[in-house]
């Protein structure tokens, strides 16, 4: 069985089990990512946001975790999600969407987190339009995965489940 201790996990005896069970991975989606599927799929790809929770569910149980999946349009409730992480995650995966681009608010409640936090772009901002090669939350990104598609996000689930020690 796996445990955390601090933000990494380690097997343990089934006394110390019931006392410090492992927390979930937060994956949070930001603005129009609830379109997924159909908004642009020739760049975000035909899978919904209900395929992608599906495939990083089962990508977080074979490392023996569990995700706390969520998508909000509001910076606000983004926000409010982030400073949830700070103690019930071990780990953020976060796709900003639109608000990497243009939010400090987001970005300073990044900072305060304690756990590794991934970045993770469906497409390859880099290789689009000028405005989307800047990210403010790439400046508290423990790393960043962009371009897979919604393989992106089950890579930052096997790159969180790494960072937090699961096997
Ligand atoms: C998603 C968005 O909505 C855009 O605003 C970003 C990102 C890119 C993505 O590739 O997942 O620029």
């Amino acid at each position: 069985m796996l445990v955390t201790r601090g933000n990494r996990l380690y097997k343990t005896s089934r006394n110390r089990r019931r006392s410090r069970m492992v927390k979930p991975i937060h994956v949070l989606s930001g603005p129009n990512l609830n379109l997924l599927g159909t908004r642009e799929p020739e760049i975000y790809g035909k899978d919904t946001l209900d395929d992608v929770r599906t495939r990083c569910e089962a990508r977080a149980a074979a490392r023996g975790l569990s995700v706390v999946f969520r998508q909000s349009n509001h910076e606000g409730v983004l926000i409010d999600w982030v400073q949830e992480a700070r103690t019930e995650a071990c780990a953020l995966v976060i796709n900003p969407a639109g608000y990497g681009h243009t939010s400090i608010a987001l970005l300073d409640a990044l900072k305060t987190l304690n756990i590794p936090v991934i970045e993770c772009h469906l497409s390859n901002p880099a290789a689009r339009e000028d405005f989307r090669r800047h990210t403010f939350v790439s400046l508290a990104a423990t790393g960043i995965v962009s371009g897979f598609g919604a393989a992106s996000y089950e890579l930052a689930i096997e790159a969180a489940a790494g960072l937090v020690g699961a096997n």
